[in-house]
């Protein structure tokens, strides 16, 4: 794991931008509207349970705009991903995940701080909700070293505090989760561990099925998930259903098993986004205009960022051997051969023990 107290400040940064363009939004906006709404998700599938989550969700204007904003940021940068890649600017693997946004938001907005998330390679958005400002995910794309692992880690491999990536065994997470759990129960932290992984590795245990394309229902869903760990019921499966736009990775189109028609009739009917602004908009929390501002100044914040991540430098050679270990025991490490031997580094402490 990588880290650099630069990234920490600028992730500050980031936030207190965020909360000034928030606040300064907010008060610009005309007071007229509702504060906060009620909306009905469809009923949770319960297996194993007596009792599932309530249908009945409550948000209020600040936490909707912000879960918009996020799912919005994250778009873009899937989309700006995807682009860089066909400039061949990404190279390696890069898995997107347009289309399954409410999962992670509405997942992140059940979180609390003591909590840790540990998922797949289908990593970008997670990364940034879990604190690394676009920049940082996007020049961790480009290889180069404003990346939150310095350009070593690419598309799979992003960690931040409480993150533990980004793997790319499918589902060698899951046992991984099981041990940030028992970290969190043997230091007594009161946190727990979401440990994410798709159809492909799924198993089987104690399940309840959720809208994944509705992010008001999997923030209810983890709400209700924490409680259940947190009040000592053992561990949780949690299922949702969600479509994913792309394909796989960037070298599966995605429309060889499925047809054009069916992604053009989810991204119509079902989009988490243009489902959540309905919302917004229907319940008075916000108007069209306001959002349209906000999506304008999230196209502005990527774009900026992307052009930032394709000028920005690679780490020197000196630096591919630095933050190997997070507590080097011998002060270098084997080359390609074992007569050469490189200096072993230490830029900073190890994001998960700052
Ligand atoms: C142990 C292992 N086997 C096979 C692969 C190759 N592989 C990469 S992604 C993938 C599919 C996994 O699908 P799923 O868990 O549903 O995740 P999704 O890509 O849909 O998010 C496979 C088989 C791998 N990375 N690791
Ligand atoms: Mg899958």
């Amino acid at each position: 794991m990588f880290s650099s107290t630069l990234s920490a400040l600028r992730r500050q940064a980031t936030q207190r931008n965020v909360n000034k363009a928030l606040s300064s939004w907010f008060s610009s906006s005309r007071n007229t509207y509702a504060t906060e709404a009620t909306f009905e998700t469809k009923p949770f599938r319960l297996h194993k349970l007596d009792e599932g989550p309530s249908t009945s969700a409550t948000v209020n204007k600040e936490d909707a705009i912000r879960m918009y904003r996020e799912m919005q940021i994250i778009r873009r940068m899937e989309t700006a991903a995807g682009n860089l890649y066909k400039e061949k600017i990404i190279r390696g693997f890069c898995h997107l995940s347009s289309g399954q946004e409410a999962c992670a938001v509405g997942m992140k907005a059940a979180m609390r701080p003591q909590d840790a998330i540990i998922t797949a390679y289908r990593a970008h958005g997670w990364t940034y909700l879990m604190g690394v400002d676009v920049l940082g995910v996007m020049s961790e794309l480009t290889g180069r070293h404003s990346g939150c692992a310095r350009g070593k880690g690419g598309s799979m491999h992003m960690y931040s505090h409480n993150f533990y990536g980004g793997n790319g065994i499918v589902g060698a997470q899951i046992p991984l989760g099981a041990g940030i759990a028992f970290a969190a129960k043997y230091l007594g932290t009161g946190g727990v561990c979401l440990a994410l992984y798709g159809d492909g590795a799924a198993n089987q245990g104690q399940v309840f099925e959720v809208d994944g394309m509705d992010v008001l229902a999997v923030r209810q869903a983890t709400e209700f998930a924490i409680n259940h760990c947190t009040s000592g019921k053992g561990p949780i499966v949690m299922e949702a259903f969600t479509y994913r736009y792309s394909g796989h990775s960037m070298s599966d189109p995605g429309t060889s098993y499925r047809t054009r028609e069916e992604v053009q009739e989810v991204r119509q009917t079902r989009d988490p986004i243009t489902s959540f602004r309905e919302r917004i908009v229907s319940s008075g929390m916000a108007t069209p205009d306001e959002l349209k501002k906000l999506e304008q100044e999230i196209r502005r914040e990527v774009d900026e960022a992307t052009k930032r991540s394709k000028q920005d430098a690679e780490i020197g050679m000196d630096e591919l051997t630095a933050d190997v270990y997070s507590n080097p025991l011998e002060d270098k490490i084997r080359g390609i051969a074992p007569w050469e031997q490189l200096p072993h580094k230490r830029l900073g402490p190890a994001v998960n023990l700052k």
